[in-house]
């Protein structure tokens, strides 16, 4: 931030390919694999990464993998290329006029941000300004095939100490694993995610849910709408909390003016990157809004940075940062993410995001790639 890049060197993009250790569904879909886009931006003998938190379907997010790929190599990186002795908020500036695509903008941003602490020797967190400190845990369980699956995937998360426990549910596939869940775990920290299931005409389902003790109900109603969440979180008394209704801080703002929700899921993918997430969490902060940070099954690179993030005053409440060995067998960066005895995860050691890449599972799980060189 404070420091600027003479030039660029090489550019590096990768589409890799993970098997998950468990299939994981939501109202959207049942994933069995992460892909992620990853972004390697090379200056002066540093790498910088990067990770697109997109999928490779248009089913989270307008944007995919492909649409990201083509956004980051046809405007993004060619706005880049052009110039020399720069900042980071002077591409971003630039960057404005290519509208949304906040995905594919974060990927370059992160990247810039890791190369730019490295090239200072610093950890992410004091670039942007957090605070040394552990972060909270939580786990994202997703829809199971009977609530018997449900209570063990519980119980697992329960014995790991996990700081709070989020199910995702769907429209008719709510009521009877809320109840086994809390006839079987009457006082754990528990909410729920429907990844925009429901709409409006379901109010009486959703003011059910006010039965079940929720610290929120995450993402009711549908992805783009603010309207009708404002007339639904009146009707409960369980915060609404937004994920894929937030996309900027004009949305931040006309929600809390709504009164759309009492909480807010940070993505910072989904916000164009960690400094526009910065912006917001501070925004709500000062309005009254509690943030977490939310996660998209990230590798060890999205993860580090979700962390990193988490140093920021604004996330006051558990989010979505979960134990590596919870996704993947194998990562792609050491070291894993893991939980201490009290459930709290340690900003990982050294500059920049602080996790190295290791080339030979890089290369094991890369499905395309593609170099770019400067001269
Ligand atoms: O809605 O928060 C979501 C994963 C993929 C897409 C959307 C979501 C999620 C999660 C998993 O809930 C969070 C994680 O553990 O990374
Ligand atoms: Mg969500």
């Amino acid at each position: 931030m404070l420091n600027r890049i003479n030039h660029i060197d090489s550019m590096e993009l990768f589409i890799v390919k993970l098997p998950l250790v468990e299939p994981f569904e939501t109202s959207f879909a049942i994933e069995t694999h992460k892909e992620a886009l990853l972004l390697k931006i090379s200056s002066e003998g540093i790498d910088g990464w990067g990770e697109c938190v997109a999928s490779p379907d248009p089913y989270y997010s307008s944007e995919t993998n492909e649409t990201a790929l083509h956004i980051i190599r046809a405007f993004l990186l060619p706005l880049i290329i052009k110039m020399k002795n720069f900042s980071l908020q002077e591409v971003l500036e630039e960057f404005e006029r290519i509208r949304g695509h906040n995905m594919a903008k974060a990927t370059v941003e992160n990247a810039l941000l890791d190369l730019l602490a490295r090239k200072q020797n610093l950890p992410l967190y004091e670039l942007i300004g957090g605070e040394k400190k552990r972060i909270m845990s939580g786990i994202s369980i997703g829809i199971k095939k009977n609530p018997d699956e449900l209570l063990e995937s519980i119980k697992k998360a329960l014995s790991k100490q996990y700081h709070r426990i989020k199910i995702k549910i769907r429209k008719g596939r709510e009521i009877e694993p809320l109840t086994r869940v809390r006839e079987n775990f009457p006082d754990i920290k528990l909410m729920v995610d429907a990844n925009a299931d429901y709409s409006i005409s379901d109010i009486e389902i959703l003011k059910q849910l006010d039965d079940y003790d929720l610290m929120m109900i995450e993402q009711p109603l549908e992805y783009d709408d603010l309207y009708f969440h404002s007339l639904v979180q009146k009707e409960l008394q369980t915060p609404i909390c937004l994920d894929e209704s937030i996309e900027n801080l004009n949305d931040v703002k006309t929600a809390i003016n709504l009164g759309s929700c009492r909480i807010i899921n940070i993505k910072q993918g989904r916000v164009g990157g960690i400094l526009n997430a910065k912006v917001i969490q501070d925004y709500c902060r000062n309005n009254g809004i509690k943030v977490w940070s939310g996660g998209m099954l990230e590798t060890g690179i999205g993860r580090a940075f979700n962390i990193h993030l988490q140093t920021l005053p604004g996330f006051l409440l558990p989010g979505d940062t979960s134990e590596t060995s919870r996704y993947f067998q194998e990562d792609i960066v050491e070291p894993p993410v893991t939980l201490q005895t009290d459930g709290f995860i340690d900003i990982p050691e050294g500059d920049g995001i602080g996790v190295r890449v290791i080339p030979d599972r890089l290369t094991r799980f890369t499905a395309f790639s593609e170099k770019i060189e400067y001269k």
